[in-house]
């Protein structure tokens, strides 16, 4: 049973924290949310969920908190005992990393052994679910699965992979239940401005609309596999309910490149994308990953998961609510 257990999300405000805190309240979860100080409000995608402190028996908690602060962690941790603690706090954009190397280390790396640390001091049988990415591949060429060799082609590819194995070292020095889910690209209409898939989403609806004129991409000769976010915080949640803590591959098995999403999108407001996309060399990377396509069996096999939407109907989907917006 599920009612009535605590969870601790970082990265509550992202676009999975928002779909996972949504998951577990549905489950009777009391939900955890660490945010960051801002001047402005970050809170958006959790605006539908978001209980003011002063309601009675509130189910979704939120406290000022940040990856680099062990100490706040710490504390966190102890006085909200969670049973499962989800990290999905981090710098997550590729590109920005190369211009925020030491940032992105010290959040998307350091950071996680912030909350393991929080957890091991706390001495409670917390569950651990860590963010690790598909980015840990990197140059290695595809199908991906849990036993392909990384070679990450980022300084955030770079901090992913201190963090899955800092993850797997906490599960076998201290019988923690930590696990590490291996996410390749999901997106949804939640998705951040600056990654591809909605930059290209909103301007097919918006260039439909007579609202802009042209789209600067950079290469479009990348290929991922893009699943649909809803769905892969379900498998998060399955790989904290299993019997053993272990490391599971998300992904769709299939592969597009940038150009294939253009299309999707562009058919979706029944538009021609050659004729709007530009190549602009500054979306470039020092150094990028060509292909990814990754390989979920275990995934399916141990946790029964699978993917419904691929990436031509998860397009559609992110044009459509962009048209409704
Ligand atoms: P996202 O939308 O960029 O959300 C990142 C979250 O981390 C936001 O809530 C952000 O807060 C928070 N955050 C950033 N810096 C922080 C700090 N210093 N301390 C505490 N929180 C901080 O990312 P997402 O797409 O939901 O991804 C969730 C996690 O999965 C990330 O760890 C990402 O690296 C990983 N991942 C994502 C994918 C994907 O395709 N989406 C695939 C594999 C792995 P603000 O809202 O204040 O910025
Ligand atoms: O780039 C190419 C770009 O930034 C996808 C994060 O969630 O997934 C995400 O990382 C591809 C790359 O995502 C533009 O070069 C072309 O090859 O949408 P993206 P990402 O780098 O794959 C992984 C799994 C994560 O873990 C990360 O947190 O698209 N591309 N033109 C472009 N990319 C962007 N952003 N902008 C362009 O104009």
């Amino acid at each position: 049973m599920t009612e009535n257990r605590v969870a601790l999300v970082t990265g509550i405000t992202g676009q999975d924290g928002s779909y996972l805190a949504e998951l577990l309240l549905s489950k009777g979860y009391i939900v955890h949310g660490l945010i960051r100080r801002s001047s402005s409000f970050n809170t958006a995608r959790i605006e539908n969920i978001y209980q003011d402190p002063h309601e009675l028996n509130r189910r979704l908690i939120l406290h000022y908190g940040d990856l680099s602060d062990g100490i706040s962690l710490a504390a966190l941790v102890a006085e909200i005992e969670p049973d499962e603690v989800y990290n999905l706090g981090a710098q997550s954009h590729v590109r920005a990393s190369f211009d925020i190397p030491v940032y992105t280390s010290e959040i998307t790396g350091v950071g996680t052994v912030q909350l393991l640390e929080a957890i091991r001091s706390a001495g409670l049988p917390t569950r651990f679910y860590q963010a690790s990415s598909s980015e840990m591949f990197g140059a290695t060429p595809p199908p991906q699965d849990e036993n392909t060799a990384f070679y990450p082609r980022s300084p955030y590819g770079v901090a992913k992979v201190f963090s899955y194995w800092i993850t797997r070292n906490y599960r076998e020095a201290y019988g923690i239940f930590a696990t590490n889910g291996i996410l390749f690209n999901h997106e949804s209409p939640r998705r951040g401005d600056t990654f591809v898939t909605q930059k290209i989403a909103k301007a097919a609806a918006r260039i439909s609309r007579g609202e802009q004129d042209s789209l600067y991409l950079g290469n479009l000769f990348a290929r991922r596999d893009w699943g649909y976010a809803p769905e892969y915080v379900e498998a998060m949640w399955r790989m904290l309910q299993a019997d053993e803590p272990d490391d599971f591959v998300v992904a769709t098995n299939t592969s597009y490149s940038v150009e294939d999403f253009c299309q999707f999108a562009f058919e979706a407001v029944g538009l021609e994308w050659q004729k709007y996309v530009q190549v602009d060399e500054n979306y470039f990377r020092p150094t990028e990953v060509n292909d990814l396509r990754g390989d979920y069996s275990k995934a399916e096999r141990i946790l029964g998961w699978h993917p419904t939407v691929l990436t031509p109907e998860l397009a559609k989907i992110m044009v459509n609510a962009e048209l409704l917006s």
